[in-house]
């Protein structure tokens, strides 16, 4: 298998659980994800589907993981890349069907060449399917021509089973948020005056591939009025010296994301303005890290990182208004001009991680032990908005601080808290190794 602390019998146990969760006689389908064109020839680096990676711990693309429980049995079998030295010589070597059998936590393998006509002749047997649609139009065609009954959707099983980290998921989160935040650290320490976006995205990354490790997602780097926008990644300008810099980038470890955003002056020297804002948003954030406890309900957090962001802006006179008007009957107030996103999402697998918290209008879920979720409010005052007024030394700031938090019975537990996030160890750590 891949570099895990996951047991072979933990995905097996895993693979357990969903069967116990299914109606009886049921065959569920997990394809994985396509590769994707990134242009003629070449491809944008793999990545496994979450589901996969969490059953069976497979990265290979061109795979279907089926797990049935006739008869009360499981029976999990991995369809994959069969061997072969012509394809092997350019693209690397192929672990095969009976590779899979012997080193995975499946009960069977097969070639995914035989995988139509392999289904094709055990549906009849079975008296529901579940299948994850949209990953491999071509998996869904098969069934879908191949199964007249209606097709489930397994997602609410395993999104509630992923939902609630193990502790050998905790270790791997664990691991990728002590690598992020290492990656900030020496981040801030090579900031300078003039320095370029995609230097601090260079030492960043580089320090996640020096660690054996990825991108969790495109990292945003934003210097001055770039940190206003929230999903800045072009990364493509110079610092200038009064300026701070947003730098919200995260590493995975074995399909584990850790999220995490900094924001540090490059010059080492915060400017008064930026200050009050940066002190702002970390009292925010504290109070939302604080709100994390096991049986609070989701909004929690957000309200109140909310009511301390409100109450703040009208401190410092960004909002001329009562805190009711601020903070709004539904947290829907006028801070929302400054404070457009949510204050957290779960994390896992995915960045934004199943299990709820990003749906819209529906109320998320309630913390409980083993869920790991991100606090990250922020304030942003982009110079070019011509809806908005501020005064005007705060104009082109914009400040997100997030963490990663696992929520346990004795209270949070922030898994990035070696990156350092106060006033004072900011600005002796940014330029420090210059
Ligand atoms: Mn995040």
């Amino acid at each position: 298998m891949e570099d895990s602390t996951v047991s072979m019998s933990e995905y097996f146990q895993r693979q357990d659980s969903l069967i116990s969760r299914v109606l009886p006689n049921s065959l569920i389908i997990i394809p994985n994800n396509l590769p994707s064109i990134r242009s003629n020839d070449t491809k944008y680096p793999y990545r496994a589907n979450s589901y996969m990676i969490y059953m069976s711990n497979w990265f290979e693309p061109n795979s279907v993981l089926c797990i049935s429980n006739y008869n009360n049995v499981r029976e999990s079998t991995l369809y994959v890349n069969p061997r072969d030295t012509q394809k092997e010589i350019w693209e690397g070597r192929i672990i095969g069907p009976e590779g899979a059998l012997s080193d995975w936590p499946v009960d069977s393998s097969n070639s995914i060449l035989d995988f139509e006509n392999s289904i094709k002749n055990q549906l009849s047997k079975y008296s529901n399917l579940y299948l994850i649609k949209g990953v491999d139009p071509q998996i869904d065609n098969v069934i879908q021509k191949n199964w007249d009954d209606e097709i489930l959707d397994p997602c609410v099983f395993l999104d509630e089973m992923r939902s609630i980290k193990s502790d050998s998921e905790i270790e791997l989160m664990k691991i990728a948020s002590s690598i992020s935040s290492e990656a900030h650290i020496k981040a801030m320490s090579i900031s300078r005056p003039d320095i370029g976006e995609w230097e601090i995205q260079a030492s960043i990354e580089g320090h996640f591939t020096k660690c054996k490790s990825t991108n969790s997602y495109n990292p945003i780097v934003g210097g001055g009025d770039n940190s206003t926008i929230l999903h800045y990644t072009s990364n493509s300008k110079r610092i200038e010296g009064t300026e701070l810099v947003l730098v919200d980038a995260g590493c995975e470890i074995n399909g584990y994301a850790s999220d995490l955003t900094r924001t540090w002056p490059v010059s080492g020297r915060f400017t008064q303005p930026q200050r009050e804002i940066y002190e702002l948003v970390l009292e925010a954030e504290l109070s939302a890290i604080e709100a994390c406890q096991v049986g609070s309900p989701w909004i929690n957090m957000h309200k109140a990182a909310s009511e301390v962001l409100a109450k703040g802006l009208i401190e410092l006179g960004i909002l001329d208004c009562s805190y009711e008007e601020a903070l709004g009957k539904n947290l829907d107030g006028k801070y929302r001009n400054f404070f457009m996103h949510g204050t957290g999402h779960m994390l896992g697998l995915d960045v934004h991680d199943v299990g709820g918290g990003r749906q819209g209008g529906k109320p998320g879920p309630v913390l409980r032990p083993g869920m790991v979720v991100t606090v990250e409010p922020g304030l942003y005052f982009a110079s070019w908005r011509d809806d908005i007024s501020v005064p005007k030394k705060y104009s082109g700031i914009g400040v997100r601080i997030e963490d990663d938090i696992l929520i346990t019975e004795e209270g949070p537990v922030v898994l990035t808290e070696m990156c350092p996030k106060t006033i004072d160890e900011i600005e002796s750590i940014v330029g420090s190794a210059l």
